[in-house]
């Protein structure tokens, strides 16, 4: 392969590597199926529905021109459905998808939590007590003097009833400002219950039911906050709970933290209370025992996705990479195990694993693979289920291949910047807060937030749109919050240790950066974890000074490399939310010019933020600074910012 063609592949050098070892290998892989598999034009930008047996209806528009008003009338499908609809319903199936993805999560983390309160499900106990009580008070739930497993039933009860609730709108809600509450419920798309938004877009999506593309987006509206201050939010709240709060944890990241002598025991999905169990577990010296009794030096968990995010988050565990390595982990040859749970995770993992003697070994009932070993993962007998899952990859040491090389590319990161421990970091102890983070906004030394998050896309350069952006972003002064697949990218580039402050970063942002000890770029946890993207913007309006809305914060919000459902969830919830979005790699309601009007031009009327589309990074980076200086600008500070660049005092203090 040439040397150009294998740089558009993938920026990171661990994975071109393994994209030529699987070529000589002779085992297909995501970046080759993906040369001979290209993406339909007509149902990429959302031009094509299948939602009645009349169908497939493709209604694209003509190459190269704008169409006539006799073509865009005859732009239908058969039922009479118009473009605008079409596209309508997509983009709001997209929606109620990766909402139902992180509801059920949130579903699922809730059912454990309740069952770890009753005592039901040993292994599982609360750990992060304070987290509990301030819960607890939020929610109105009594503590006197109440065990932490009786406030915490009542908690899970709670959380549970948001899921079916029917009426009223969701609790959380209450978390955002009272100018954002008052607009949705204003624009009525207050959330009523998880399941019932879910429900409901999936209702009027059917054919022949509501066909009018702004009532449709309007509902795609409320189904994304009941994902982001709903499932999502209640997912992070409970795991924070149950499985310990993040705080700053060193760690590494990149297939080099294989390691050839050991069992190597890939964990992927999203789910943290199986990889939680196998982190407790792989320790167990009966389970080291055994893994040297077949000639290894020990057990090598690692994470993949997200996954990796949770346990990085808090056991400093290494990740291998994000979603794209997921297959190349397997192509090292030295992969005994990848066991995995929900989302995002590949059917090729089972062909790729035929090439090695990998076992791909699904464990929840509700997403097995054909051809993969199904051990399912009991969470009420989680820890001989985790034995069971550690034994069956240990068996499978002796059962190596030779064709084994692990790439040597590793990175140190530092993770675990939860809400608290930002607020702890800037504020202390005794007088935690987001002041520090306002008056350093205000002053000027920090333009702007970004968050930069979601997947990578094997339609662009693996991990290229994030690095670039990012990188752009940080030296013009933007902090950058990360989640999910892109906070990897950017670990593996070296952009989340303390020195890149002072490498990538501008003057004013590092140095803020190095008064406190943080990155420039910080890793906020998983996809889920966008929820306390949502807390951090809400935190920042409420320390003042900063406008009353998370609309008036110099900040916006990008997925340059997505490909989920949930990220066109998280994106919209973002955008609902008042933030400024913008996505790269290609936009699914371009097949219609008035939906896609909606999306990026009536909803910063509504809602203060609005969606973008920018397939280039660069250009995508200086839309959101654009949008930060907007803002600044509107909130008077445009000033300050202007001073920190010329005014010497200000740069000797710097110095
Ligand atoms: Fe075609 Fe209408 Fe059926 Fe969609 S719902 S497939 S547009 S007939
Ligand atoms: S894992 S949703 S590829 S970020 Fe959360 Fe990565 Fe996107 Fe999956």
């Amino acid at each position: 392969m040439a040397e150009e063609e294998k740089k558009k592949k993938s920026v990171d050098q661990a994975t071109v590597e393994m994209i030529e070892k699987a070529s000589s290998d002779g085992c297909s892989i995501v970046f080759e199926r993906a040369e001979t598999l290209k993406p339909c034009p007509i149902g990429a930008v959302g031009s094509c529905c299948s939602n009645c047996a009349m169908g497939p209806c493709r209604v694209p528009l003509p190459k190269g021109r704008e169409e006539t008003p006799e073509e865009k009338a005859k732009r239908r499908g058969i039922c009479g459905a118009t473009a605008e609809t079409i596209a309508a319903r997509n983009f709001v199936r997209m929606i109620a998808s990766g909402a139902a993805a992180h509801g059920d999560h949130g579903r699922k983390v809730a059912e454990v939590f309740l069952a770890a309160a009753k005592g039901e499900a040993p292994g599982y106990q609360v750990k992060d007590e304070q987290k509990l009580l301030q819960l607890a008070l939020e929610l109105g739930i009594s503590i006197a003097d109440r065990s932490n497993e009786e406030i915490a039933v009542d908690i899970g009860e709670l959380a549970q009833q948001e899921f079916g609730r029917q009426e009223g709108e969701l609790l959380f809600l209450r978390r955002a400002p009272l100018k954002r509450q008052e607009l949705w419920r204003k624009l009525g798309v207050a959330p009523r219950g998880v399941d019932r938004e879910v429900v409901e877009t999936m209702h009027r999506t059917h054919m022949g039911v509501d066909q009018d593309y702004k009532n449709l987006l309007h509902q795609g509206v409320r189904t994304a906050l009941s994902d982001g201050w709903g499932g999502s939010m209640i997912a992070t709240e409970l795991q924070d709970i149950l499985f310990g709060t993040p705080s700053p944890v060193f760690s590494q990241i990149n297939l080099g933290v294989l390691k050839e002598d050991q069992v190597n025991l890939l964990i992927h999905g999203h789910e943290p209370q199986l990889a939680e169990m196998i982190a407790v577990v792989a320790q167990d010296p009966e389970m080291v025992k055994y893994a040297k009794s077949k000639g290894s030096n020990g057990i090598n968990l690692v994470g993949m996705c997200c996954t990796a995010n949770e346990i990085l988050m808090r056991h400093g565990i290494p990740i291998g990479g994000n979603f794209l390595q997921q297959e190349l982990a397997i192509v090292t040859g030295a992969v005994e195990a990848i066991v995995v749970d929900v989302q995002c995770i590949m059917q090729g993992l089972v062909e790729v694993a035929r090439c090695y003697h990998t076992k791909v070994i699904t464990t929840d009932d509700k997403a097995r693979i054909q051809g993969a070993t199904h051990i399912t993962f009991d969470e009420y007998n989680a820890i001989e289920s985790a034995k069971s899952i550690i034994r069956a990859a240990i068996d499978n040491f002796t059962n190596r291949t030779k064709s084994i090389r692990i790439p040597q590319y590793k990175t140190g990161l530092i993770a675990g910047f939860s809400h608290e421990t930002i607020n702890y970091l800037l504020g202390g102890l005794f007088r935690a807060s987001y002041r520090p983070l306002n008056d350093n906004i205000i002053n000027g030394r920090i333009r702007g937030v970004a968050g930069v998050v979601g997947c990578n896309n094997v339609r662009v350069t693996h991990d290229d749109g994030h690095l670039a952006m990012v990188r752009e972003l940080i030296k013009n002064d933007v902090l950058v919050l990360q989640t999910g697949c892109s906070a990897m990218a950017s670990a593996k580039a070296g952009l989340m240790v303390p020195e890149a402050a002072v490498q990538y970063a501008g003057e004013g942002l590092a140095s803020v950066c190095e008064a406190v000890g943080i990155p420039p770029v910080l890793h906020m946890g998983a996809c889920i974890d966008n929820s306390r993207i949502l807390i951090a913007a809400t935190a920042m309006v409420k320390d003042g000074g900063l406008g009353d809305d998370i609309s008036d914060l110099p900040a916006a919000g990008a997925a340059p490399e997505w490909m989920s459902e949930k990220a066109i969830s998280i994106g919209q919830y973002f955008v609902a939310s008042g933030v400024f979005t913008v996505f790269g790699v290609t936009w699914p309601t371009l097949g219609s010019k008035e939906v896609t009007d909606h999306l990026f031009r009536d909803m910063e009327d509504m809602y203060g933020g609005m969606w973008a589309f920018e397939p280039d990074p660069v250009k995508a980076a200086h839309m959101m600074i654009e949008h930060i200086d907007k803002k600044r600008k509107a909130l008077g500070i445009d000033k300050a910012r202007e001073r920190v660049l010329y005014d010497m005092a200000m740069r000797r203090e710097l110095e």
